[in-house]
């Protein structure tokens, strides 16, 4: 399913009026944003500076992990904590144009999301998240796009602005489709992304720079805490195809595990042969994050939906637990028989 607006003639010349007469913007990304969400939301940051405008601001709902920190104007990003709430409420009111990106649940907004709804100003939602909640005024949405910041670039090109992509929005754009593509492997790879990312590293984008910021650039408490999960944490059950890890609060603490440390480690599931999902949980500020992955048609999205209240795409998704961790691991492992089926049919 897609919504683009730019398909629909007067909606794109709604919103080229709205863009024309706009003063103050505000971009968002979901909270804890990835790479993708950074990059998305980064990239449309550096293509909109291009106009002008009075104001341009991006707002994060919370911090964002040290490993997209480098992206350009990263450090302009402010942060939605207890010390920029004012300032951000008031950049928000006096939005005229908030463009909403890699997210379309209101909740992914966390405490910014009274202010944002509260706000008059127009919101654009460009994402690629199944399932989206109508609160925008426009959509450029696409539930089988790679990433949003696939659908940033494509979105430029359909208002014809192709040449004010500039390095740094190329750099953030390329960012977001290799991180959310898990590096060009998963099925969503098509030949819409590698023809961007060609054009991007004609613009002058450096792969293996960005290769390196992004992966190689860990503290060593970072590998560790990954080598104790991955020996010590991780259970493999075979009859189910599936594979768990678990970290509670107190190996956070030990290892000194930052926001985003453990992004990621749930995807070490899907190298042991023939497993068809994982699932991470990790406790943390009072509850259990879970995230899961899978591979084929087999959908973790439902799962996260229906018992863990998240959602998210079909081999990505995320959900939480007010059960203990010992109690909401027990609760997964009892719904796999009611899955066996699936996962079994499911090619190697
Ligand atoms: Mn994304």
């Amino acid at each position: 399913m897609t919504d683009f607006f730019t398909r629909d003639n007067e909606k794109l010349s709604q919103f080229n009026e709205w863009l024309k007469n706009a003063h103050n913007i505000v971009v968002t990304s979901h909270q804890n944003p990835d790479g993708d969400a950074f990059g998305s939301t980064l990239g449309l940051f550096c293509f909109l500076k291009k106009f002008n405008f009075k104001s341009l601001t991006f707002i994060s709902p919370t911090d964002y992990a040290d490993f997209i920190a480098w992206m350009p104007h990263a450090e302009s990003v402010i942060v939605y904590n207890q010390e920029n709430k004012t300032l951000a409420d008031g950049l928000i009111n006096d939005a005229d144009l908030v463009f909403c990106l890699d997210y379309s649940s209101v909740s992914r907004m966390k405490d910014m999301k009274e202010a944002v709804l509260a706000s008059k100003s127009k919101k654009i939602v460009i994402d690629h998240h199944e399932q989206p909640e109508r609160f925008g005024d426009l959509y450029y949405w696409d539930q089988h796009a790679s990433s949003a910041s696939e659908l940033v670039y494509n979105l430029i090109v359909d208002l014809g602005y192709k040449d004010k992509i500039d390095l740094d929005t190329a750099t953030c754009i390329y960012t977001g489709l290799l991180t959310d593509t898990g590096s060009f492997r998963f099925p969503s790879t098509s030949p819409g992304v590698h023809r961007i990312a060609a054009e991007l590293l004609e613009i002058g984008v450096n792969p293996s720079e960005i290769n390196r910021n992004l992966f190689d650039n860990n503290p060593f408490t970072k590998l560790q805490f990954l080598g104790y999960v991955l020996s010590k944490k991780m259970t493999h059950l075979p009859d189910y195809r599936t594979c768990i890890l678990t970290v509670s609060e107190k190996e956070l603490k030990k290892y000194d595990s930052k926001t985003g440390d453990t992004e990621g480690i749930v995807n070490y599931g899907l190298q042991i042969e023939g497993v068809v999902m994982s699932a991470i949980f990790i406790e943390k500020e009072g509850m259990i994050k879970i995230s899961f992955r899978s591979i084929h048609d087999f959908s973790v999205a439902d799962i996260a939906r229906d018992y863990f209240e998240g959602g998210g795409h079909k081999n990505a998704a995320g959900g939480k637990s007010y059960l203990s961790l010992e109690q909401t691991v027990e609760k997964f492992v009892n719904l796999l028989p009611f899955y066996k089926k699936t996962l079994a049919l499911q090619p190697k």
